[in-house]
């Protein structure tokens, strides 16, 4: 049995999505004509055929978690331009395929998922390579709490606090090599902890991607271990997890056991599925549609009120130059 390798097949597609595709295709508008079409988000709310946006989650969310993290300060550097997205939302609209595949029942089956005691390799061409552990990682990186913007690529969008400290810090203690030019990064192989894994053989397990070095050392880049103001729920990829807010969430890999510097640019799990709709790069970029739906709006979960998407998810300003 295999199944599409569709990160969404044409049923999962988030409603706005397979609404905004189907609109833009029965009206025989490419990107260009519905992006034109400026002052889009307006245009969309007040549309008729606008989808019904689904009921707020009244689920509980976890209190107390296998990790302590330090007293958190909010770095006052990274501003958001929209609220808060409230805890209970964002713990409960995931995406974790080793768990499952649907989205608002991950927080439901993952307390199989043991996030201590937990390991962090980080080798390669380095020069210290070394196996970490959690709690000393905990001890000594610089933590600090982040607002900033989340995007999917199936083109819905929060925005939460994350917990965490700069990769550069870490990659900064192995000494890295000249000759490392990128980063992989691979989710837990633990079968064991994750039925998707047992369930979706056709997946090639454990879940993995890549940046490329200067990616990784950029300010921007966060090795979350929190969010909310506490470690991470399994849900959200604990005990650590990485965060480009710039990129796609889906190369925002979970539960990282295992930092590779490599020299050659390493494959990545969507893109290996299915290149022509997940790119390595993974950046936000309304001007660039996906094969399936637009990346020009995206809608704010739970709300379902839609916003056009920045460039870069609006953190043009510090990656763009990245990208020249
Ligand atoms: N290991 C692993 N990491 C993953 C995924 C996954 O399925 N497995 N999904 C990605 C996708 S598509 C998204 S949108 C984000 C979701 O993160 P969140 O649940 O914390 O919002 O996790 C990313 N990291
Ligand atoms: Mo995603």
């Amino acid at each position: 049995m295999r199944r599409p390798p569709w990160h969404l097949r044409e049923s999962e597609l988030a409603p706005e999505a397979a609404w905004l595709n189907r609109r833009a295709l029965l009206r025989g508008l490419g990107f260009g004509a519905l992006a034109a079409a400026s002052g889009i988000t307006p245009a969309l709310a007040k549309g008729p055929k606008r989808p019904a946006a689904p009921p707020a989650p009244t689920e509980p969310v976890p209190t107390s978690f296998a990790w302590d993290l330090p007293t958190l300060e909010r770095n006052p550097a990274y501003t958001l331009d929209r609220p808060l997205t409230d805890e209970t939302v964002a713990a409960s609209h995931n995406n974790f395929y080793e768990l499952t595949t649907d989205k608002a029942g991950v927080w439901k089956i993952a307390h199989t998922l043991e996030p201590k005691p937990w390991t962090v390799e980080v080798s390669g061409l380095v020069n210290k390579p070394k196996t970490y552990d959690l709690g000393d990682l905990l001890k000594r990186m610089p933590i600090e709490e982040r607002t900033y913007r989340f995007r999917c690529v199936e083109a819905w969008s929060m925005a939460v606090p994350w917990a965490g400290f700069p990769l550069k810090a870490l990659l900064d203690e192995v000494e890295p090599l000249s000759s490392a030019k990128y980063v992989r990064m691979v989710t837990i192989d633990a079968p064991a902890m994750f039925p998707g894994v047992k369930s979706q053989p056709w997946y090639s397990w454990p879940f993995y991607e890549g940046l490329t070095m200067q990616e990784a050392m950029h300010e921007l880049t966060l090795m979350a271990v929190g969010i909310y103001g506490h470690a991470l729920p399994n849900q959200h990829g604990a005990p650590i997890r990485l965060i480009t807010p710039w990129k796609y969430g889906y190369k925002q890999v979970k539960s990282i056991a295992r930092i590779e510097l490599v020299a050659k640019r390493p494959k990545t799990f969507w893109n290996d599925l299915a290149p022509d709709e997940y790119d390595f790069d993974g950046n936000v970029r309304p001007d660039i549609p996906h094969p399936r739906w637009s990346q020009a709006v995206e809608r704010t979960i739970p709300t379902g009120e839609y916003r056009a998407t920045l460039s870069y998810n609006g953190y043009a300003d510090l990656v763009a130059g990245m990208y020249g």
